[in-house]
């Protein structure tokens, strides 16, 4: 696929769908694709579905149009899932895709196998944004949509920052720029910015947190009746995790939260040497190589000596200890 006309066909209608618990560069990319067709094909209408997202994207053009229903017996003539690796991450919205008369998914993921009919899946893209400004055309992209794309890109990169981020993501993030958007504030609101509550609880933190072997591990946990006081839920603590694996000499870093009673959900992070993928499929969880989580039974103590062990472990295999 070359341009995204080339997909609407005779389509009077479309469906934009995401992933479930969407994240930056799903809003960006289902909202930017909606504003985008706004222009470039005004005859066609276009309705977005997502679940609940931050209350950061609403100051996007469309985020107050985004039907949160799966279910409104609407079927559609087109179909189009965006930065969605496989079909069971349409969540509830499956329906739509299902009886929809043509299916396209537009990915960067490269674990997409292609569930949808026409795929165009491009896993050295940083983001699904970045993917779809290659298939618009440029005098048709508005200040609206430009807001869109950048958020996008600027939350699958942690703002230009991440291996994935290439010399065409800043030509790109140039181009978008260009279009007049505030991208300082579009950085700080959306990436930066913290409740008052979600910052005492990165304090709080850090202020309890453990270096341990000789300063290659940190961790740090809250449990029930801290986060009752707080009345902290697992979305406050977004942030926490990568400040504990920035901690200078860390390689690796643990952050649990009790979910029940001896019940802990674990985020772990590496930097160099330690496959926390590994430890975390061991118990039960999963992740990529430098980011991973599962679910532990015990008290704080019994869940870090046993990951502990299989740091320590590879940490001597690689030589690190
Ligand atoms: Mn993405």
């Amino acid at each position: 696929m070359e341009n995204i006309m080339e997909i609407l066909g005779e389509a009077k209608n479309a469906a934009i769908l995401g992933h479930v618990r969407p994240d930056g560069d799903c809003v960006g990319s289902c909202l930017g694709l909606k504003s985008y067709l706004e222009a470039a094909a005004p005859g066609l209408k276009v309705q977005v579905y997502l679940e609940e997202f931050s209350e950061a994207f609403r100051f996007l053009k469309g985020a107050g149009e985004v039907s949160h229903d799966p279910a409104d017996g609407n079927v559609y003539d087109l179909c189009i899932a965006l930065d969605v690796s496989d079909r069971e991450r349409l969540g509830a919205f499956a329906g739509y895709f299902d009886h929809a008369g043509r299916t396209v998914c537009i990915d960067h993921h490269v674990t997409n196998a292609g569930f949808a009919r026409i795929s165009h899946v491009r896993p050295e893209r940083s983001a699904t944004s970045e993917v779809l400004y290659t298939l618009m055309d440029e005098a048709l992209i508005g200040r609206d949509t430009a807001e869109c794309l950048y958020m996008g890109i600027v939350h699958d990169t942690g703002v230009f920052k991440h291996s994935n981020t290439t010399g065409e993501t800043m030509e790109i993030a140039g181009k978008l720029m260009g279009k007049g958007i505030p991208f300082s504030e579009i950085i700080d609101r959306t990436f930066y910015e913290k409740t008052y509550h979600q910052n005492q609880l990165l304090g709080r933190a850090l202020m309890e947190s453990v270096m341990f072997m000789d300063g290659l591990c940190i961790f740090s946990a809250f449990r029930q009746k801290t986060m009752e006081f707080y009345q902290a839920s697992p979305k406050d603590f977004d942030g926490i995790i990568d400040q504990l694996r920035v901690t200078r000499g860390v390689e690796c870093a643990i952050f649990l939260y009790e979910t029940a009673p001896q019940e802990y959900k674990v985020s772990m992070r590496s930097n160099r040497v330690v496959d926390v993928s590994k430890i975390a499929a061991y118990f039960g969880g999963g992740g990529h190589v430098r980011a991973a989580g599962c679910t532990m039974a015990g008290s704080v103590y019994d869940v870090l000596n046993n990951l502990s062990r299989h740091i320590e472990a590879q940490l001597k295999e690689a030589g690190a200890l």
